[in-house]
């Protein structure tokens, strides 16, 4: 049983978390979310979100390819996170990329997915505003 996990915020999720979501459950067979919280978003992230964590979580856990989702908190959590999931690949999209390669150091195999191109929750947003 390989298991994978992401981390993100997914709000206003769409087709290109849905592309990341599907080739990361195509990278084993078992897929974790780590889900960032408000507090962590609006905190850390510094991301004003349209959906609160549960509603965001609901959204994910209706996805075919999503088996578990966990609180993301913090920044610090990933390393721990590896060894508590018992993680065999991580899995980003490439706007990422060099950024969490120090969880090679956990064992576990690094994976950064190209983004899907022209959709973001910002730009759903900025659409909507007609700007
Ligand atoms: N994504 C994508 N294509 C898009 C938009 C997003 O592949 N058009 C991917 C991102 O690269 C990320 C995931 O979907 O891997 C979730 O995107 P966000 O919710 O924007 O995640 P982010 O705010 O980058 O949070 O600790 C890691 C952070 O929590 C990542």
């Amino acid at each position: 049983m390989k298991r994978v996990i992401t981390y993100g915020t997914f709000d206003l999720l769409h087709y290109g978390h849905i592309n990341l979501l599907r080739r990361a459950k195509a990278l084993g067979d078992y897929l974790i979310v780590a889900l960032s919280t408000d507090d962590f978003n609006n905190l850390q992230k510094h991301k004003k979100c349209y959906f609160s964590y549960e509603e965001r979580r609901l959204l994910l856990e209706s996805i075919r390819y999503v088996d578990l989702v966990i609180p993301e908190e913090n920044w610090e959590q990933k390393r721990d996170d590896m060894h508590l999931y018992r993680v065999d690949t991580f899995v980003m999209g490439d706007d990422w990329t060099g950024k969490f390669d120090f969880l090679k150091e956990e064992g576990v195999e690094v994976v950064y997915l190209p983004r899907t191109p022209e959709i973001s929750t910002t730009q759903i947003k900025r659409d909507l505003n007609g700007k």
